[in-house]
């Protein structure tokens, strides 16, 4: 049987140099959106709408819906919520349709959106997300959110992760550097994420907003088997 590709991009600007080549594409933001997301729809959310800018987040809470928005790791001000996953645990959210704008996370997302499939990764679901994979016999690319075009580690690490996982089962191949960069990094952070990030740009930024919790949540792996998939703009699990 032919081996499918598992490839790692490290930023949404580097998306234009894999785009096409993948039937799914899992878009990744470990601090926080795509852990957020995860959390979400573990807690009884109905869907997730992922919007790029705060002028259309600002466009739907005029219709009503609740919505949150993120920005340079702070709420925005006059919304809902921003992008703690602890805010997506609220019993209010249960069965409800929310709408989330964030700095890199939901942008990745709407760069994605051209590909056949587009999935939510993180620690959160990642075996489950990894089981998932192997079954669906498709090319897979972990797209990082990074850091406004930067590289980051915990979303590299993360790639890494499912990079490791697909081609440990002989099934998936890759060929980029920047998938065996990954899974090195992965190798190397397995046994303990926290302290491995521990001078990691983002962990720092969001540990001097006081976000220490959300980080030691979103680093925790496999707490839950949901696999959000976006299908019409929403993001939603079968
Ligand atoms: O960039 C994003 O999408 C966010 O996850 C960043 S933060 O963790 O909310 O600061």
């Amino acid at each position: 049987m032919e081996k499918k590709f598992v490839e790692v991009c490290f930023t949404p600007g580097e998306y234009e140099y894999f785009k096409g080549r993948f039937e799914i594409v899992v878009v990744i933001d470990v601090l926080r959106a795509t852990s957020a997301i995860c959390s979400a729809f573990h807690n009884g959310v109905k869907s997730v709408i992922p919007v790029e800018t705060i002028e259309e987040a600002q466009a739907y809470q005029k219709k009503g819906y609740l919505v949150g928005a993120e920005r340079n790791g702070e709420i925005v001000e006059g919304f809902d919520f921003g992008n703690s996953p602890f805010s997506y645990m609220n019993p209010k959210l249960k069965n409800k349709e929310v709408v989330l704008s964030t700095t890199n996370g939901t942008r990745a997302i709407s760069i994605a959106s051209d590909a056949q499939t587009v999935v939510i990764g993180s620690l959160l679901n990642l075996e489950a997300l990894n089981d998932w994979l192997i079954t669906q016999d498709k090319n897979v690319l972990c797209l990082c959110s990074g850091w406004k075009d930067k590289f980051n580690l915990e979303d590299t690490i993360c790639g890494g992760a499912i990079a490791d996982a697909l081609l440990a089962t002989g099934k998936f191949t890759s060929n980029e550097d920047s998938s065996v960069a990954a899974k090195y990094i992965y190798q190397s952070s397995k046994t303990n994420y926290f302290g491995f990030l521990k001078s990691s740009s983002h962990r720092r930024r969001l540990k001097s907003l006081n976000l220490n919790k959300d980080i030691k949540h979103c680093l925790t792996p496999n707490q839950t088997s949901v696999i959000p998939i976006l299908k019409n703009g929403k993001l939603v699990v079968t």
